[in-house]
């Protein structure tokens, strides 16, 4: 804390809780007991005194006279968002009742529905983890986001580690890949941008003429999903113009069967001229972007989640992240590759202590429990018992997520979420879409009003965050929620007495965090080699960057699942590849309630270029109906070369209530999964666009 408690204004140290590799530090000053302003924190060198324009509203939606503040009850029909207030007592009761009774049966009929509505470790998986491995309920795999460029990256490098941010500033030349900086790493942009005025190339490299494009030096718009063909002929450049720094491959990449010689052959079957055919771009620009990868040092990869929502992104990521081996750019702090940093944090959590998994083998033993994967959870909750799939589900607690608006294929999931005979519990701020559907709604704090703790996937440091504010009306911390459950339900082991500051404390080997910075400055930074892969020494079982980890196979590049050489049938219906990144002043579903955000970002719509929307007689301003056979999705059009030829920008992730008929992108979207780390294709979606 800055400053004396008892002091009328104050100023707290706080994290920014959202699901952004940015992380920030804030100063949260409160007056009179409200808080009046939320800042980045100047010393903290990522925050840099910043807060992207979202975060900076975090009051307004804290004190936003739309928050949940009691517990609720169902009293409409399930999405109607009809409910009456209760008192907790009740609330608890009844939860509690519904999920033992369940768990007489089996428990792994409750699935726990949970992502990164906060990054928060002690808000996300501890208490809540206990309570869900106590009861010996499904457990969830969380792939909605990262899981196939995060295993394809910790399979390449043995772990989902990169480079430091800061050393972005320094480098001659970045390759900003599949990311809208701008708009969703906002504190990366402001080291790409000193690096900019020193004189460092900028490529972007996004199907999308994003805000970001147009401040890089060249756009390389390629068609969605083809990435791998790409970082393929980027190779073939790297080795005829003799750009491989093979002293470095030798030494630190493997060789051998499924090692560099044999990708080394593959590459050189793709000049640009063929991937060039495949992405849909000139060969020429190929070409320049390998000269200016392959000459100029030191070279940087700011790779981002946008280029693996599609089917073929693990393997794309694992090409692209082989590009600074070959190049030997990891000798240099300024040269390498960025897209997760989170398994730098991996070595100083003590997960086990926090979310203490051996109770659900302590008490479940050999039946333990069964996966369901987040990113099926259409499918899934439609699906009866069976001895593959175990027990049809019967309960969902759902808490940091909004799984009704973001999960793919939507007509689905709301079929699942409306069954009559599903128990659902959602823990939220809002009613959210998700919410509407609940049995049983309890209000959750935010994160000025709980205590948590933070790594991040975008920087280094581990930040703290105090409760700035008393918890609003009668809302709880997720901690405490799940901790009167357990004691309802009769867990009585003492880890579900443990209160929040312990819970923190927990989060860390001390070992790894120096607690005494953390708490004087609310932020330290992991004591890390500042270039950590110059002399290889990669956290692989043989030191060597991996290029076919066993049982695999040699990467390649791996056509979307809906595109016109895998499905020419239904590219001849439905021609246009429709992408939808997210809303630059919203984070995912969150904030599209707040006035002043919605309101920047106008309505729902979708992009389309001049020469589509001109042979489907579309003008600017317009209704449009885009469809496929999963749905129908009506928004305005915007006419604007934004879009490629052929590829339809639909801004993500709108709460479907906000939509003309209730519905958003994603009822167009569909179920199946990347080739690695079984997570949705949601930017691998062929529809057809008319005018409405
Ligand atoms: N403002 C804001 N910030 C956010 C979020 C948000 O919703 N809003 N979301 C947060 C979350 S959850 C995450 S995971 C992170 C990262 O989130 P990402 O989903 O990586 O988001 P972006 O950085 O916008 O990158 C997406 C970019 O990839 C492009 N793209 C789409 N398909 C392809 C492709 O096949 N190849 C290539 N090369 N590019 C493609 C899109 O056009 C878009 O510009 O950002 C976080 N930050
Ligand atoms: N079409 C399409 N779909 C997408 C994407 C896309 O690019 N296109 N992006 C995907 C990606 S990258 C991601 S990460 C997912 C994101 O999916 P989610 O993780 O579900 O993210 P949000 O939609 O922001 O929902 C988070 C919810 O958590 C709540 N919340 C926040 N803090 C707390 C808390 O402390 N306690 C409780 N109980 N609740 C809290 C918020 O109010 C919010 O409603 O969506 C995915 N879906
Ligand atoms: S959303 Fe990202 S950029 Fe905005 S304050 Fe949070 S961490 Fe910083
Ligand atoms: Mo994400």
């Amino acid at each position: 804390m800055l400053a004396d408690k008892s002091s009328e204004s104050r100023t707290i140290h706080g994290a920014c809780p959202h699901d952004c590799p940015d992380t920030c530090a804030l100063r949260v000053q409160v007056e009179q007991g409200r808080v009046v302003r939320v800042s980045g924190d100047p010393d903290h060198p990522p925050t840099h005194g910043a807060l992207c324009t979202k975060v900076s509203r975090y009051p307004e939606r804290t004190y936003h006279a739309e928050r949940v503040l009691t517990p609720l009850r169902r009293v409409g029909a399930k999405g109607e968002g009809r409910f009456e207030p209760i008192g907790w007592d009740e609330a608890l009761d009844t939860v509690a009742a519904r999920l033992s009774a369940i768990a007489a049966r089996d428990p792994r009929a409750i699935l726990p529905y949970s992502y990164a509505g906060t990054m928060g470790l002690v808000q996300g998986e501890s208490m809540a983890a206990r309570f869900f491995h106590r009861l010996g309920a499904s457990l969830l795999d969380r792939t909605i986001c990262a899981s196939a460029g995060g295993d394809a990256l910790a399979a390449t490098y043995g772990g989902k580690l990169g480079m430091h941010l800061e050393h972005f500033a320094e480098s001659r030349v970045i390759l900003v890949w599949g990311s809208n900086s701008i708009a969703s790493n906002l504190h990366f942009w402001t080291f790409a941008q000193q690096a900019k005025r020193a004189g460092a190339v900028l490529w972007c490299i996004d199907p999308r003429r994003t805000e970001t494009a147009d401040k890089c030096h060249h756009h390389l718009a390629l068609r969605p999903g083809t990435d791998g063909a790409l970082a393929l002929a980027l190779m073939h450049e790297l080795v005829v113009h003799g750009w491989v720094d093979e002293d470095y491959v030798a030494r630190h990449v493997q060789q051998g069967e499924g090692g560099w010689p044999a990708l080394r052959e593959r590459a050189l079957q793709w000049p640009p001229e063929r991937a060039a055919a495949v992405c849909g771009v000139p060969a020429e620009q190929i070409r320049a972007l390998a000269r200016d990868y392959g000459t100029l040092e030191p070279a940087a990869i700011r790779l981002n989640y946008g280029m693996q929502r599609v089917h073929g992104g693990g393997n794309a990521a694992r090409l692209i992240a082989l590009l600074p081996c070959l190049t030997g750019a990891w000798r240099h702090r300024a040269g390498g590759l960025l897209l997760s940093s989170s398994g730098w944090f991996k070595a100083a959590r003590d997960d086990a202590a926090l979310q203490r998994p051996d109770l659900l083998a302590t008490h479940h033993g050999q039946r333990s429990s069964r996966t369901i994967n987040m990113s099926t959870i259409g499918d899934d909750l439609l699906r009866e018992s069976s001895p593959d799939f175990g027990p049809r589900i019967e309960a969902v607690v759902v808490y940091n997520s909004n799984p009704v608006a973001v999960a793919p294929e939507s007509a689905k999931v709301v079929a699942g979420f409306r069954r009559d005979d599903l128990f659902t519990v959602v823990l939220e701020h809002f009613l959210t879409d998700t919410a509407d559907h609940a049995d049983i709604v309890l209000p959750a704090t935010t994160q000025l009003e709980h205590r948590d703790t933070h790594g991040a996937y975008g920087h280094t440091y581990v930040l703290d965050n105090h409760p700035a504010v008393a918890p609003l009306g009668q809302a709880r911390p997720n901690t405490a929620i799940f901790r009167a459950l357990a004691e309802r339900m009769g867990f009585n082991e003492p880890c579900f007495a443990d209160d929040d500051e312990t819970l923190a404390a927990q989060a860390w080997k001390p070992s790894h965090v120096d607690r005494a910075a953390l708490q004087e400055r609310g932020w330290v930074k992991l004591k890390l080699p500042e270039a950590p892969f110059a002399d290889g020494a990669f956290p692989t079982p043989d030191g060597r960057a991996c290029v076919t980890p066993s049982g695999w196979d040699l990467p390649d590049h791996v056509p979307n699942h809906e595109c016109a050489e895998v499905a020419p049938d239904l590219a001849a219906r439905y021609p246009l590849a429709m992408i939808s990144p997210p809303a630059r002043h919203f984070l995912n579903s969150t904030f599209v309630n707040v006035k002043s955000l919605r309101s920047v970002e106008g309505e729902p719509l979708v992009e389309i270029h001049p020469l589509d929307a001109e042979a489907r007689g579309i003008a600017s301003g317009q209704v449009v109906r885009l469809f496929n056979d999963r749905g129908e999705y009506r928004c305005k059009a915007e006419v604007s070369t934004r879009a490629r030829p052929g590829v339809v920008n639909g801004l993500g992730i709108w709460w479907r209530k906000f939509g003309l008929d209730g519905t958003n992108v994603n009822q167009l979207t569909h179920q199946r999964l990347t080739d690695i780390g079984r997570a949705p294709s949601f930017y691998d979606c062929l529809v057809e666009v008319a005018p409405a």
